[in-house]
């Protein structure tokens, strides 16, 4: 046994669990934390401008690849109280992040001290655990409990409290002989995977629905297995975007009442089976139950148990992890198919390719200011199939995922359920710090790239170098949409005149100077033929100078993105595509 500070205990196990990224920024009662990190050496610390940014980074680099899981550390008081909005966000959307505070010490608790506040009991709804630890001796057993529970069932956030007498206190700790801690999934047995075998067999348009619990279990693979076995056509979800390419022959459209295709949605409304893996029957992929459901039976397959029947009542309900599942379900496959003919689902997911081949939204408009819908176009153009795009909310998230293309799993990481304004810049800083051989494209509304502009500064200062879409239409974009069912239409708006930057021509913030004072590279754009060349542009530089480049459009102010309340009435607010000429970055060609 050695004898050391629990917090040398703590940066040990850190170690050895594999969370050595951390994302923070120090204050008084965390600085034995930080010393500890120093003694030890072997962590990387990236230091954040604002805390909430710091849980975000660290969201963004858990979910950049699979196993990883990202640090948040702050002190006392405000600093926990900044990773709220973190923690929720990533346990609304089952993402695991370690985040760590300090607290005023053990006997001041109660006495309203210098930034003393119970972060355990404001922290408890959104985290699997949050715990402050008052024995220092408990701290090994709190860090290994805390990387079992965010691995075990339905993964997501813990935060550890520790006061710094805790901190600071001596214990004996023996890392040699330290194991994490054995985690154990439930999975599907044979006769559930036969019963939903069974329910499989008897439907003749039968889709998968595929969540990010697939992405959680680690098992894309198995899902594109399963699909090409059975000639099943899959629905990703926006948790799921990736995990079967959108050219796939069996990638069917993603449905909803905003991130949704045109063809996604009729091949749902067409269909008779839905079998849901790792997905959550979201708000915005169901819109209306009555109609989503209407017409169709479904299977639910969730790690958490109480996932099933939580939104709707399905057929039949499995508790698996997506991963065990898959492997009982393509075993008994292939045992099926041994015995004989499988249905073929040919001419059915024939039908799907062929809504995937008409059913477009219009995207080749020549406007200026420009529209929307040709930004994506031309992102399409400009940025590789490795790309991962990094978004939250707003007009441009809801644009950017009807109309941009991702080619493989963890290439979409999206603020899914919470879409706090200000993720996407501080979660692009996390994914780029954990896929830094791969282009990270970063898509904003004016409103979100203001929300938390400052974390610019720390991408510039740690030579994180990714490219940032900015889609300034000077409004809260979404907001004004739905505000007209309340008869208001202008209220939203961000223009102003700059006195210091008539260039921006009422549009307010010039987010150029901005960039460049905070030490990144930055291009504007007004004319749609531009839009290509300086996204490639962007992406060289990126490459080569390593720090953030923002590429702003002036986009038209006032826009209506399609959108609805159900999966059969979405409003198409613009002309759709009827020629390949008019969407000519659409995974099939029209004609
Ligand atoms: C913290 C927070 N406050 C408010 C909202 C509600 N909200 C969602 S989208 C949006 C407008 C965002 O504007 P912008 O980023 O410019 O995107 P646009 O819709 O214009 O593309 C707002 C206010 C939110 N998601 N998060
Ligand atoms: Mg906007």
């Amino acid at each position: 046994m050695t004898r050391m500070q629990a917090v040398d205990a703590a940066v040990l196990i850190l170690e050895k669990e594999g969370a050595t990224q951390t994302f923070g920024l120090p204050g008084a009662a965390i600085n034995p934390l930080y010393a500890a990190m120093r003694r030890h050496g072997g962590m990387q610390h990236v230091l954040a401008r604002h805390v909430e940014a710091a849980s975000h980074m660290a969201e963004g680099y858990t979910r950049a690849a699979a196993g990883n899981i990202g640090v948040c550390l702050g002190t006392s008081g405000p600093a926990g109280t900044d990773m709220i909005t973190g923690l929720y966000s990533a346990s609304a959307d089952s993402v695991p992040i370690l985040a760590i505070t300090g607290q005023a010490p053990i006997a001041k608790l109660d006495k309203e001290d210098f930034q003393a506040v119970d972060i355990a009991s404001i922290a408890a709804p959104v985290t699997k655990w949050a715990v402050t630890v008052k024995e220092a001796a408990q701290v090994p057993g709190t860090f290994a409990k805390a990387f079992w529970l965010m691995r075990t069932g339905r993964p997501g956030p813990v935060l550890i409290d520790l006061p710094i007498d805790v901190q600071q206190a001596e214990i004996d700790f023996d890392i040699d002989t330290y194991e994490p801690l054995p985690v154990s999934r439930p999975a599907a047995t044979e006769a559930q995977v036969n019963k939903v075998f069974d329910m499989l067999l008897a439907a003749e348009h039968p889709v998968i629905v595929a969540g990010g619990g697939i992405l959680n279990a680690n098992a894309p693979d198995k899902l594109v297995e399963v699909a090409e076995l059975l000639g099943i056509p899959v629905i990703p979800t926006l948790m799921g975007w990736g995990i079967i390419p959108d050219d796939h022959p069996l990638h069917a459209g993603m449905v909803g009442i905003q991130t949704a295709h045109r063809y996604g949605n009729e091949t749902l409304l067409a269909s008779d089976f839905v079998l849901g893996i790792g997905n959550r029957w979201a708000n915005r992929h169901t819109g209306a139950l009555d109609v989503y459901t209407k017409g169709r039976k479904f299977v639910h397959v969730d790690i958490e148990p109480t996932q099933i029947g939580r939104v709707f009542a399905p057929d039949y309900g499995v508790v698996s992890d997506a991963g065990a599942f898959l492997d009982a379900f393509l075993a008994e496959a292939k045992r099926r198919k041994a015995n004989g003919p499988l249905p073929d689902y040919d001419v059915w997911a024939k039908d799907c390719q062929q809504r995937k081949a008409t059913l477009q939204r219009k995207t080749h408009f020549d406007n200026v200011p420009i529209k929307p819908q040709r930004v994506y176009e031309a992102m399409n153009a400009a940025f590789s199939r490795e790309t991962t795009y990094v978004s939250t909310i707003g007009l441009s998230q809801i644009a950017g995922a009807q109309l941009l293309h991702v080619f493989g799993p963890r290439r979409w990481i999206n603020a899914g359920q919470a879409g706090p304004l200000g993720w996407t810049l501080p979660a692009a800083l996390g994914v780029a710090t954990g896929q830094p051989d791969r282009p990270v494209v970063a898509l904003s509304g004016d409103y979100d790239f203001q929300f938390l502009i400052e974390e610019l500064a720390v991408g510039a200062q740690h030579n994180i170098g990714y490219v940032h879409v900015l889609v300034n239409n000077s409004y809260l974009g979404l907001i004004r949409q739905s505000q007209r069912a309340f008869d208001m239409d202008y209220y939203v708006s961000l223009a102003f005149e700059n006195i210091n930057s008539p260039e921006v021509e009422g549009y307010g913030v010039d987010h150029l100077k901005v960039a460049e004072g905070l030490g990144c590279k930055a291009i504007r754009v007004h004319n749609p033929d531009d839009l290509e060349a300086a996204f490639k542009k962007a992406s060289a530089m990126a490459a080569e100078l390593k720090v953030p480049v923002v590429v702003e459009v002036i986009l038209e102010r006032v826009t209506n993105i399609s959108m609805g309340g159900a999966v059969d009435s979405v409003t198409e607010f613009e002309a759709v595509a009827e020629s390949a000429s008019d969407a000519p970055t659409a995974i099939l060609p029209i004609g």
